[in-house]
């Protein structure tokens, strides 16, 4: 018997020197220690063996036991290591390896334009309004003073709806709406920028869909002073503290007088170059005196109300302040444009 336990060692140490991973090392264990393994044939048949040499042979039993479930043990532990390093090592992530590009979007620049403008008139106190953009001819063209028949209405070619409604052709309906819910509450002073649309032919410097910000005060003894002063802040805020403004005498239905507004050339500083068409002016939009008609018909008293208006086209902004020469750029939505042009910050 003692030959046969140590026959068993014999095999167990070449055995246990083939095992390569848990799985063989735990076939390993159920054929040396468990309940049908050879160890437990020879314990049986210790049965038919002398007291004394039950003794002899159990003790040698137990070591070869204790021996076998030692090293098991132990290279159990070796190649749980083993196996957790070759874990580790196939998971390895490089930390250094560059990260995937996340794609943000951009600011459009008409929006930009209009949020410089917003935060510009709020900070002196305006409101911003915005109203819908399918408007009565009630609300975008007779209380503006422009009725029926009015000469100035065809140079509006618009987009009609319906007889007496149509897609607004510049953002005063928010105004006149604004003014008839107040009636001779003072001040009115907001700003209302938005989408405007008219009948044109698209090219470089034309669109039926373009965006306004117009601009309204109403109080008692508002006068052109003011508008100058307003107007002379936002210049400057928008192409250089040194800009100066001019005003030219125009025409508008809805303000008297009316003006157009130049601010001297960001370019040239006034000495002429291209951007200016060496006049060293650029014309930045129109205001006025709101026209007493107005006033009267949204309710407030023309005698005793004053007030001024202007309309400011950021496309036109956008494209002066970036230098963008096709006002198309802005709807076509080539990325490479709008990329482009969101690196820009300022002009100045
Ligand atoms: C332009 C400049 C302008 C106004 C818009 C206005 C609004 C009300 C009353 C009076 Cl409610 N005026 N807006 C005034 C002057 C100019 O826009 O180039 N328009 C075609």
């Amino acid at each position: 018997m003692k030959e046969e336990l140590q026959k068993l060692k014999k095999t167990f140490n070449s055995d246990i020197d083939n095992i390569t991973n848990l799985n063989e090392l735990n076939e390993l264990r159920v054929n040396y220690l468990g309940k049908k393994s050879k160890l437990q044939e020879i314990s049986m048949m210790m049965r038919d063996l002398s007291i004394e040499e039950k003794k002899e042979c159990g003790k040698l039993m137990n070591e070869i036991k204790t021996t076998f479930e030692n090293e098991i043990n132990s290279l159990k532990e070796e190649l749980e290591k083993k196996e957790l390093e070759e874990k580790l090592n196939k998971e390895r992530i490089d930390v250094t390896l560059p990260a995937t590009k996340i794609k943000v979007g951009g600011i459009h620049p008409i929006t930009k334009i209009i949020n410089e403008v917003e935060d510009l008139f709020i900070s002196m106190g305006y409101d911003v309004l915005e109203g819908p953009e399918v408007e009565s001819d009630l609300y975008n063209f007779e209380m503006l003073n422009l009725p029926k028949g009015h000469p100035a209405r065809d140079t509006q070619d618009s987009f009609y709806i319906t007889e007496d409604t149509l897609l607004r052709t510049q953002t005063s309906p928010v105004q006149v709406r604004t003014m008839l819910a107040n009636r001779e509450k003072t001040p009115i002073r907001i700003i209302c920028p938005g989408k405007t649309y008219r009948k044109d032919n698209d090219d470089a410097t034309h669109s039926h869909e373009f965006h306004q910000i117009e601009g309204l005060v109403v109080d008692e003894n508002i006068s052109m002073s003011d508008l100058k002063g307003t107007l002379e802040i936002f210049a400057k805020k928008m192409f250089g503290e040194k800009r100066e403004i001019r005003f030219r005498p125009s025409y508008f239905p809805f303000t008297e007088p009316s003006i157009e507004v130049d601010v001297s050339c960001f370019n040239c500083g006034g000495k002429g170059c291209n951007i200016c068409k060496n006049t060293g002016w650029i014309e930045i939009l129109g205001a006025g005196m709101v026209h007493p008609n107005v006033l009267n018909g949204c309710g407030y008293d023309s005698n005793k109300f004053t007030g001024f208006a202007f309309g400011i086209g950021p496309e036109r902004i956008a494209m002066l302040k970036y230098g963008i020469s096709d006002i198309r750029n802005f709807y076509t939505n080539d990325l490479r444009f709008l990329k482009e042009f969101d690196k820009v910050e300022k002009v100045n």
